[in-house]
């Protein structure tokens, strides 16, 4: 069987996506790949695992070559508020990374997965609704790198026939891994702070309503999409997809019923709050929907009680071992 590479493994939605295709696939056949030496003992452990950057093509080539990859889910990324915070950087990282991704691709045939996201759409995109093909002209270095990865994937698949796929992912919520600095990370955060302390300082305003998405769905969105019948795919890179859509105060009043005395007050951080308007409120995903069968399974009720009962547990668990997650979003985002 051909092996599948992930690039980014120890990432929020890369950490998940290595438990899911191992299980799919055999551990041995699905090679965890990140540039981050120190990583889980799971991830470790559980199947091949090899610090490989991706900004190094030779790195990625020779991993490629050794374990014979036949399908590549390319996660590594920098997301949006540390992307802002160090645009040179994302350039590097999500634009040379993934030009090499798709080099190696090329030469030894391999299908790829590339997330985008809706920081590939701005302020001049249509925010409610938002079409598949739409005006996209986003105003963050992120969304930049998104936009130009999506064309650069459809246009090695056009010119050189290789099998790309992508979504637009919205804000993903999990309970395993914190997320890396995106702009949507306060609808993870909320939980921890809720859980812990019964109150949470939210850092966008109210009424930013985004477009989220619970990890098991996200996950089961990159499976479906690899799987889809490419004669069915008019789109390729990259699809619309959405589970839910809510502003602060809505996940707010749904962990209320869970725990009743959980407060919530704001201290808007400009720049996440400038990046979370230029996206949309809610985006159409009817070609997901169409072109290969696209249906998530939680909804906001659905993942608030999952996010609680999963976390309630953990952190009692870990109540025992004091010390609180460090959310990389607790860093200030100046422009640099
Ligand atoms: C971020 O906030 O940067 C990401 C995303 C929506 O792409 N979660």
């Amino acid at each position: 069987m051909e092996r599948v590479l992930i690039t980014g493994a120890a990432g929020q939605i890369g950490s998940e996506l290595t438990v899911a295709l191992r299980k799919k696939f055999g551990a041995d056949n699905v090679v965890a790949s990140d540039r981050k030496t120190k990583t889980s003992i799971e991830l470790r452990n559980s199947g091949p695992f090899e610090v490989v950057d991706c900004t190094d093509a030779a790195a990625v080539e020779s991993v490629v070559k050794k374990y014979e990859v036949g399908t590549i889910y390319h996660l590594a990324a920098l997301l949006s508020a540390v992307a802002e915070a160090n645009p040179q950087l994302a350039w590097k990282i999500n634009i040379d990374g993934l030009y090499n991704v798709l080099e190696v691709a090329r030469e030894h045939a391999c299908a790829v997965f590339v997330p985008s996201s809706i920081g590939a759409f701005g302020h001049s995109t249509p925010l409610d609704g938002t079409p598949q093909d739409t005006i996209q002209r986003p105003s963050t270095m992120y969304g930049v790198t998104k936009v130009a990865g999506e064309l650069l994937c459809d246009y090695y698949h056009k010119r050189f026939g290789v099998d790309t796929r992508g979504v637009r992912y919205p804000g993903i919520i999990s309970n395993v891994t914190l997320p890396g600095g995106g702009t949507t990370d306060y609808a993870v955060e909320i939980f921890y702070e809720a859980i812990r302390h019964g109150k949470y300082t939210c850092f966008l305003r109210e009424g930013t309503k985004l477009d989220m998405m619970y990890m098991p769905d996200a996950i089961k969105a990159a499976l479906d999409l690899m799987d889809a019948d490419p004669a069915k795919l008019a789109h390729r890179n990259a699809f619309n997809v959405t589970a839910m859509s809510f502003a602060p105060e809505e996940i707010a009043a749904e962990i209320k019923k869970h725990i009743p005395n959980f407060t919530m007050d704001y201290q808007v951080d400009p720049v996440r709050q400038a990046i979370a308007e230029s996206w949309p409120n809610y985006m159409d995903d009817s070609a997901a929907r169409n072109e290969w069968g696209w249906r998530p399974c939680y909804d906001l009720p659905a993942m608030v009680k999952d996010m609680i009962d999963v976390l309630s547990k953990r952190l009692a668990g870990a109540a025992a071992a004091p010390g609180r997650p460090r959310f990389a979003t607790e860093t200030n985002f100046a422009r640099g």
